[in-house]
């Protein structure tokens, strides 16, 4: 008679076909499913994460169940509930016996390094299965990645157009001719331009009722709940894509650097949620967009620019993460050791730009990828806030936000503190560059054109002192180059002035 498996499901864990359930016995294993204390204020999530996350689990128990499945499904106010991941196992397995505990691993390397001592702590076997989820496995990338002097991700993204036959034409050459049409995005929204209106999803009585639970247990985490409208089954993330695929994508790739006053979501997926909990998967969604420049429903800038956000990025941060962890958090290459400034926890300043950023993040726990990387991931790069709480910051804050792929973005794209191994140069930029691809400066108490005086957009000083405070660091970067041949054309007195005008700016928001 074989003893019954153990079987850990994880919270963004949500596939049916996760590897952990491939050998399933239904009449025998049992899967647990636990909502922790532990894993919700490991860091204290936005609330709308934490809700998103509770109900997406509890439907996709409810889903196996009907299947015939055994749960042992662990509410957050059960009686009994033991706090961690690791106190949950710990009293299935005290309840019952188990051959067994077969798991994922988990996207987070704090995590799979507690499991990897779980074996010895609880005297039995413990298979932690690969997470198949990705186009590219852990060891593809690390055989892709060794040698290499300098990874760059448009090279590993060739590499996966080759190996999944995205956009590849029937020569085995890239579709149109070239592999990458980010010339023709990158526009600035026309006057007048009306974004597709979003898909609502109704909330039922799971999702009410966890909105309810979070809202009276994390009541003084960050964010609000009122705007809450994720997918939270299957079937809901598969209309998100149908609604994407259709309405948002054939402009996607012109206006996917755009910002604009009031306007959160433009044409951007709002898929990646869904997609880091397993309720997408990466291929489905670009076989989607593919199929929709297929039929001449998309141009091939924007599918283009769609795929290479996942098969490219997406996978290329994973890789780079799971690489170069747990080393990868403690690096610091340009000495940030500012605190987070107060503002990034309630939105309250005059810069709209931030302004805006930080209120979409509080009411909808999104904000697309320019407003993280050029709005709120720049300034903390040019004020020189420390990685570790501008890390945790960006972990709390989306519903998205999972290590494996925040890490990388945050610590490496936007604070450039692993010193050019996820990005050839900073992402730094004055005023100028928000003004080009946005109408916040229109909107705003500061003059954008302005370097000094009460008046000057405080992005322009702060620009031009993290060019000279870190000009050690950075000068010999061949890509930093005019910007250093544009700084030693500034006068002695006008350097000094930015400099004060710098710090003073820093001073008064007390950081
Ligand atoms: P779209 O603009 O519609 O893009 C399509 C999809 O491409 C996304 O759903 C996502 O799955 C993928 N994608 C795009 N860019 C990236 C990228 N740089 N890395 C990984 N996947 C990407 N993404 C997360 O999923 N979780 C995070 O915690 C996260 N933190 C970020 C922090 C910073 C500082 C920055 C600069 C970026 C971060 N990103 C993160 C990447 C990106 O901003 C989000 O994936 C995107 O904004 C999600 O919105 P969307 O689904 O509407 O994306
Ligand atoms: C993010 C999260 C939260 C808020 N709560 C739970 C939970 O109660 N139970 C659970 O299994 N997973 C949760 N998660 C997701 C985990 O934190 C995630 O699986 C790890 O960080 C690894 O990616
Ligand atoms: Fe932001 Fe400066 Fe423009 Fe104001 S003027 S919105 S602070 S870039």
């Amino acid at each position: 008679m074989t003893i019954p498996v153990l079987r850990l499901v994880l919270g963004d864990q949500l596939t049916r076909s996760l590897s952990s359930l491939s050998d399933l016995n239904l009449s025998k294993d049992t899967v647990l499913m636990a909502e922790v204390l532990g894993e919700a204020t490991y860091v204290r999530h936005h609330k709308q994460k934490i809700a998103f996350i509770f109900s997406a689990m509890r439907h996709f128990a409810e889903g196996l169940k009907a299947d015939g499945v055994k749960v042992r499904y662990v509410k957050l106010d059960d009686k009994k509930n033991a706090g961690s991941l690791k106190a949950e196992v710990r009293r299935a397995l005290k309840e019952k016996k188990f051959e067994k505990l077969v798991v994922t691993a988990p996207g987070e390397w704090r995590l799979l390094h507690d499991m990897e001592g779980w074996a010895d702590d609880f005297g039995i076997l413990v298979d932690i299965r690969n997470d198949d989820r990705f186009v590219a496995s852990q060891t593809e990338f690390a055989d892709w990645a060794d040698g290499r002097k300098q990874l760059r991700m448009e090279y590993f993204y060739r590499d996966m157009r080759r190996k999944t036959g995205l956009l590849m034409d029937s020569a085995a050459e890239p579709e149109g001719g070239a592999w990458n049409y980010d010339a023709d995005n990158r526009k600035k929204l026309p006057k007048g331009y009306a974004p597709p209106a979003r898909l609502s999803f109704t909330m039922d009585k799971i999702t009410k009722e966890v909105v309810k639970l979070v809202n009276t247990r994390f009541a003084d985490h960050f964010g609000d709940l009122d705007a809450f409208n994720w997918p939270v089954t299957r079937d809901e993330a598969l209309r998100a894509l149908d609604h994407f695929i259709d309405d948002c994508l054939p402009a996607f790739g012109d206006y996917q650097d755009a910002m604009a006053v009031g306007e959160t979501f433009l044409n951007h997926s709002l898929l990646s949620a869904a997609l880091n909990i397993g309720l997408l998967g990466p291929l489905e969604v670009c076989e989607a967009a593919e199929e929709a420049y297929k039929d001449g429903r998309a141009p091939l800038n924007a599918v283009e620019g769609f795929i290479r956000q996942i098969i490219g990025w997406r996978e290329y941060v994973r890789g780079l993460y799971w690489l170069k962890m747990p080393d990868y958090k403690e690096t610091n290459h340009l000495a940030a050791a500012r605190t987070l400034p107060a503002f990034y926890w309630t939105g309250d300043t005059d810069m709209v730009c931030m302004a805006e950023a930080i209120d979409a993040t509080k009411r909808h726990a999104y904000a697309h990828h320019i407003q993280r990387l050029m709005v709120t991931g720049n300034f903390a790069l040019l004020a020189g806030v420390a990685p570790d709480e501008i890390n945790e910051w960006y972990l709390v804050v989306y519903a998205d936000a999972f290590e494996w792929v925040q890490l990388p973005n945050t610590h490496g794209m936007a604070v450039y503190a692993d010193g050019g191994v996820m990005a050839s140069k900073p992402y730094a930029a004055s005023g100028a560059y928000i003004n080009r691809m946005s109408n916040y400066c229109k909107q705003c108490r500061y003059d954008v054109k302005v370097k000094i005086g009460d008046d000057a957009c405080p992005f322009n000083a702060l620009y031009w002192d993290f060019i000279f405070r870190n000009e050690k660091r950075l000068r010999a970067n061949p890509r930093m180059g005019l910007v250093y041949k544009n700084a030693d054309r500034m006068e002695p007195a006008d350097k000094r002035a930015v400099r004060k005008q710098a710090k003073d700016f820093l001073r008064k928001i007390n950081i």
